[in-house]
């Protein structure tokens, strides 16, 4: 079924060298369906369509030495001003360079980043992008965790599956967002389903004894241990906050 949706839906503006790898994985399942529906949009720009020499140059050496090559302010920068144009004007929402020197990106920053009306992500490739296009563009820089991935694109795609999916009218968002706020800081409880019995090994009982109470209990404690085995990061935070908690 497509929805009714208002003229402008939340927008992905994405600037990179490889407009191939999009929509992507995001052509598919509950993004994709948003997608054709017209929940969200998508635009793609070619950064090496502002490249003004022959050979469509859009990087160059590092100042002062080192590894790899540079993309250039002024081709970025181009690349940046051309969609202002296409809205007449500024840019309707934050501009952000997806970098392993980023700030790293949090549900909360998702959440914000859902509720604008568009997002303009930046994607580099080779070592990195000019310091200042960066700083004339006001550009925030996220990462996506400690790891290095060769491009910004797979970071990008992340980034845009998870505001789509909080966007209204994304089917299931309205249980997604109830459970979210009430999980609140432990990772998940473990899941099971049919068969009782798969190779010897039986789904936990208390699963299937119908007391919704025991149930919670059982789940909110395997929560916990996952969390505390997992994530002492997460965990840390949890104690601090039930402390809290139980002094009022
Ligand atoms: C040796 C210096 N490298 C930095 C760790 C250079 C470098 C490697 C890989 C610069 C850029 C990249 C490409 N990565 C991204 O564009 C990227 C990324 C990532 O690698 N990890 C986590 N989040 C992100 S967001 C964009």
């Amino acid at each position: 079924m497509v929805k009714n949706q208002c003229l402008a839906p939340w927008t992905a503006r994405v600037l990179t060298l490889f407009p191939e790898m999009f929509p992507g994985p995001l052509a598919y399942s509950l993004a994709g369906k948003g997608l054709k529906d017209g929940i969200w949009a998508l635009e793609t720009v070619d950064i090496r369509d502002f490249a003004r020499d022959k050979h469509r140059t859009v990087d160059d050496a590092p100042f002062g030495g080192g590894p790899g090559m540079v993309l250039r302010p002024d081709v970025v920068s181009a690349a940046i001003d051309s969609l202002a144009e296409k809205t007449g004007g500024q840019c309707d929402g934050p501009v952000i360079y997806l970098s392993p020197r980023g700030s790293l990106l949090t549900q909360d920053r998702v959440k914000a980043l859902a509720a604008e009306k568009e997002v303009v992500l930046l994607c580099g490739r080779f070592e990195g992008v000019d310091e200042r296009v960066l700083v004339e563009h006001k550009v925030e820089e996220i990462s996506l965790g400690d790891y290095v991935l060769s491009g910004g694109e797979p970071a990008a795609i992340a980034l845009i599956d998870a505001c789509v999916r909080l966007q209204p009218g994304i089917l299931g968002s309205a249980e997604t967002l109830e459970e979210e706020s009430f999980e609140r800081g432990l990772l998940e409880y473990p899941h099971y389903t049919r068969p009782k019995v798969w190779q010897d090994r039986a789904a936990p009982e208390v699963l299937l004894s119908g007391n919704h109470k025991e149930i919670r209990d059982w789940r909110l404690k395997q929560a916990e241990a996952a969390t505390k085995e997992r994530r002492d990061d997460l965990w840390q935070a949890y104690l601090r906050k039930t402390r809290l908690d139980k002094r009022d």
